[in-house]
């Protein structure tokens, strides 16, 4: 076997501990998403529809029900246009997976099959095709809906881990952080945020008091566009010197952070090589393309060696852990085929599988303990 080959397919046989995803386990009930309508309706492919039809507005489009959003964008982005953007290759890649067949004149193959699947029979072969073993939810008490599966105790399949988001909870009057993590049992507390504030000394507090790491994704402006809705989020590159302060003044606690400005991807490794309390993961949102993927996972590894997570799938619908999964190992071993090109003893089938499991989830599943 050629390298190339020894290295994907260590790759694809490791398994992922998915740092975030918007997923949540079936015991959420309908908040847990999946099938055909949700994955052509993906926020995504909502804003590559609106500005590959021009005479379209948001209003019209959001007006119509999921099935005719859902056929409308497979006619724009699929029949009409070539599939190249990575959010269009992505279901066709799920399609396929399924033996469905991806360049379908419209979408009542897929409806089809999708309707004879049972929640629970779907969620294992969605996560054996995806090579997923467990994954981080993003879990908002502020939210009506979700928030009554809390309150009446649900206990979340154990393969989905409980994240705390405190994005909106912290803007309560008195926001509930013990109630919060006790109930939820959470294995980090996040937030997104345009630039790095550093958060306060009841949030740092509880991270020392449960050791739970506190995730900053860095570099989202939201609603650049409001008309598109959930599709309207921007970037900026952040400044990111609050972070050292943030990692000096408190050894104590481990911080995961991802960024969403390409320009702030080095900067972030430069940070990691002097804190061992940061840890960077995922290629997040606008660097979640198979280019940057590598680009930004071979600059991982030359600067940090094997010790950062090279991506989270983001998934809000749970068939895109397919080929969000395919997509990352894909262009991760890329990256990887390259490091080991460049070593003077060329690496055992033990070196390349030890590092593939760290990458894919050892390192995920340490900071999730
Ligand atoms: O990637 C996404 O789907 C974004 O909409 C965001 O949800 C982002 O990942 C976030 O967690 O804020
Ligand atoms: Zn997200």
């Amino acid at each position: 076997m050629t390298l190339v080959e020894r290295v994907h397919r260590a790759v694809d046989a490791a398994p992922v501990v998915d740092l975030h995803t918007h997923l949540f386990a079936p015991q959420f009930g309908d908040l847990n998403l999946w099938g055909i309508d949700e994955l052509l309706t993906y926020h995504y492919l909502v804003a590559e529809t609106l500005r590959a039809e021009p005479d379209l507005t948001p209003e019209e489009l959001f007006a119509s029900d999921k099935p005719s959003q859902a056929d409308l964008i497979w006619q724009s982005l699929f029949v009409r246009q070539s599939p190249l953007s990575e959010a269009t290759s992505g279901v066709k890649t799920v399609l396929a997976a399924f033996g469905l067949d991806p360049a379908a004149p419209d979408l009542k193959e897929a409806r089809a099959y999708f309707a004879k699947q049972t929640r629970e029979e779907h969620l294992e072969q969605v996560l054996e095709l995806a090579n997923v073993k467990a994954l981080a939810m993003t879990n908002d008490p502020t939210h009506p809906k979700e928030r009554e599966y809390w309150d009446a105790g649900v206990k979340p399949d154990p393969r989905f881990h409980a994240v705390l988001r405190l994005d909106r909870l912290i803007h309560q009057d008195k926001p509930e952080l013990d109630r919060w993590i006790e109930r939820m049992n959470p294995r980090y507390l996040a937030i997104s945020v345009e630039e790095i504030e550093p958060p306060s000394n009841k949030v740092l507090d509880a991270c020392r008091k449960y050791n739970l790491p506190f995730a900053m994704m860095v570099g989202v402006r939201r609603a650049v566009n409001p008309r598109l809705g959930g599709a309207g989020d921007g970037m900026v590159v952040a400044d990111l010197s609050p972070l050292a302060a943030l990692a000096r003044h408190n050894p104590d606690v481990r911080f995961l952070v991802t960024t969403l400005a390409r320009e702030n991807a080095h900067g972030l490794c430069v940070l990691a090589r002097k804190f061992s309390n940061i840890l960077p993961f995922g290629c997040w949102w606008f660097m979640n393309n198979p280019s940057l993927v590598t680009e930004t996972t071979l600059m991982r590894l030359e600067l940090l060696g094997p010790t950062f997570v090279p991506q989270h799938s983001d998934a809000r619908i749970l068939d895109q852990l397919i080929y969000k999964w395919r997509h990352a190992r894909h262009a991760i071993a890329k990256a990887l085929v390259q490091r080991y090109e460049d070593m003077i003893v060329p690496p055992s089938n033990e070196q390349i599988e030890r590092d593939a499991k760290a990458l894919m989830g050892g390192i995920a599943e340490r900071w999730m303990a």
